[in-house]
């Protein structure tokens, strides 16, 4: 058995410290490099940062594996034993192109269940923080119980992709729900949006394709503070591969995949 406590106290100093590198980052020259297609982007500091939690890791957790984003860990077929999930950088883009609204993001796992999230804003210094069964903290503010509410009161993350021509969903399905939400956002990473639903600043979160770092430490999170994820078809997500991604509220959940998904039968 992992001591929970010695790897979150770790974990923690850790992320700072990156973050701490990343904000230092800001004033020097950025290598910009492109991995899937032209909009994919990497930095050197997305790397160096993933390399940076491998070695601190490996070094105190020899035991422990990690499946990080830019493909410096382990290569692994399943969860079993401690798993670290790490995105160096969530949401790269606004890195490069903005300079905020971007996280570091770590989900810890024992044999698949959540026990550590991690969620960084470097640039406004928030820690989103979950010992699994300890309550969601941002700094030192406890953070309240998720209420149920409605998708005429909710304010929903939703990139305007998915309403318009693409490969994964048909664009007419999710413009009702925009229609009838008192608003939309965007905020180009996962982790933040998630991070802005535990906190109660957003309502749900809708996205057709996350990677299992974009929402390991979030999932912790969301469902610590009784929230509810699943895929767009409502079911559990799939940490070895990419999903569609559905986070909420309680009863907005129910409201979005019945009344404007249909149930998943789409
Ligand atoms: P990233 O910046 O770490 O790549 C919105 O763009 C969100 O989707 C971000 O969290 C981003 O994470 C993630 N994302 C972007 N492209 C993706 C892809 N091809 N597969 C999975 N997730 C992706
Ligand atoms: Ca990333």
């Amino acid at each position: 058995m992992a001591n929970w406590s010695e790897v979150d106290t770790y974990a923690k100093s850790w992320v700072k410290e990156a973050g701490e590198n990343i904000r230092k980052s800001f004033s020097k020259k950025l290598t910009i490099m492109t991995k899937s297609n032209a909009n994919d982007l990497v930095t050197d500091i997305d790397q160096g940062t993933e390399q940076f939690f491998i070695k601190k890791i490996k070094e105190k957790f020899p035991e422990h594996r990690i499946m990080g984003e830019e493909g410096f860990g382990d290569k692994l077929s399943n969860l079993d034993g401690v798993v670290w999930i790490i995105d160096p950088i969530d949401g790269t883009m606004n890195f490069v192109h903005q300079q905020r609204n971007f996280a570091i993001s770590i989900g810890i796992y024992e044999n698949g269940e959540g026990k550590i999230g991690l969620i960084y804003d470097v640039v406004h210094d928030e820690l989103y923080h979950c010992k699994k069964g300890h309550g969601v903290y941002m700094n030192d503010l406890k953070l309240p119980p998720l209420k149920e509410t409605e998708v005429s009161k909710a304010i929903i993350g939703l990139n305007a992709t998915w309403v318009t021509e693409n490969k994964r969903i048909d664009p007419s399905l999710l413009a009702p729900l925009v229609k009838e939400a008192r608003g939309t956002r965007s905020y180009g990473s996962a982790a933040i949006e998630m991070a802005y639903i535990a906190s109660n600043r957003v309502d749900a979160y809708i996205t057709l394709r996350l990677a299992p770092w974009d929402f390991a430490a979030g999932v912790i999170m969301i469902e610590e503070l009784g929230g509810v994820v699943t895929t767009l078809k409502g079911e559990k997500l799939n940490f070895l591969e990419n999903n569609s991604v559905l986070v909420s509220k309680p009863g907005l959940h129910k409201e979005i995949m019945k009344e404007y998904l249909n149930n998943g039968n789409w």
